[in-house]
């Protein structure tokens, strides 16, 4: 049996509910600079969540949603240029405050801290998007406190993928016995069950009613001492809040 050495957190839904109130908007920002007739609601943005990326989401979009779309610029292109404008506003949302860490998030990193575990992010938002998030909600310097970001393009192959957690597990130089990860979606989950990694999902709005099955635990958030998660799924051990003496049972409980 291998003791814990490090926690892998997923970003968007994870450590912060970022999608309809902070991409989604930053996507229709972007549209309109760009004088598109383009509008993303949230139900429709919930359909296109099946395309992790922003740039293939955009493809996906025009691919499935918007066939009419005509354009005499090279597309591939021009969803570049949208998706910059998007990082733009997103970073700028986030700048502001507009996206809070979800329940627990910075509870448990700062006591994974304080323990001397290792933490890493695996996403596949943009890198700046990482930054601005933790620089904003955990502080100028949290962005050292993860050993490895694995972000964006940085893998050819998004989630649900696993290459994205296979190329965090190599530049921590561990295995996925030594560790667990942090998942909102089920792109997600099966990106980090394709790297073997024992999993935790914390729900959101748009992936509550997603498959999960393999994950350890399924909750409605990581919980606050006297504001507890619920229970989806997976054994909690009659806890209802995440901390390690729970990550440590459920990463033995794995072995
Ligand atoms: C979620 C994603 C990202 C964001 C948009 O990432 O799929 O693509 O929706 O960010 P994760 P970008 O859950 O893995 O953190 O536009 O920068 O791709
Ligand atoms: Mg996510």
């Amino acid at each position: 049996m291998t003791n814990l050495k490090a926690l892998i957190f997923d970003v968007d839904g994870t450590l912060a509910d970022t999608e309809r109130d902070g991409h989604r908007v930053a996507f229709n920002k972007a549209f309109d600079e760009f004088n598109l007739d383009w509008h993303w609601d949230e139900a429709l943005y919930g359909q296109l969540l099946a395309v992790t990326g922003g740039k293939e989401r955009m493809a996906y979009y025009l691919d499935k949603f918007n066939t009419e779309f005509t354009t005499d610029q090279d597309r591939v292109e021009l969803i570049k240029a949208i998706h910059a404008c998007k990082t733009k506003h997103y970073t700028e949302l986030l700048s502001s405050g507009a996206i809070p860490l979800r329940p627990g998030v910075k509870r448990l990193i700062n006591q994974a801290r304080e323990r001397g575990l290792r933490l890493a992010i695996s996403t596949t938002t943009t890198p700046a998007n990482v930054t601005a998030l933790l620089e904003h909600s955990l502080g100028a310097d949290s962005y050292n406190w993860f050993e490895v970001i694995a972000a964006g393009d940085i893998v050819s192959a998004k989630k649900p993928a696993a290459d994205i957690y296979l190329w965090a597990l190599e530049k921590l130089n561990l295995t996925a016995h030594d560790c667990l990860a942090f998942e909102d979606s089920d792109n997600g989950l099966k990106s980090s069950l394709g790297a073997k990694l024992k999993t935790i999902v914390t729900v959101n709005g748009y992936t509550e009613s997603q498959d999960f099955s393999g994950a350890e635990l399924v909750i409605d958030n990581m919980g606050e001492p006297n504001d507890g998660f619920r229970t989806i799924s997976g054994e909690d051990y009659s806890s209802d809040y995440l901390d390690l003496a729970l990550l440590e049972k459920i990463h033995r409980a794995s072995d």
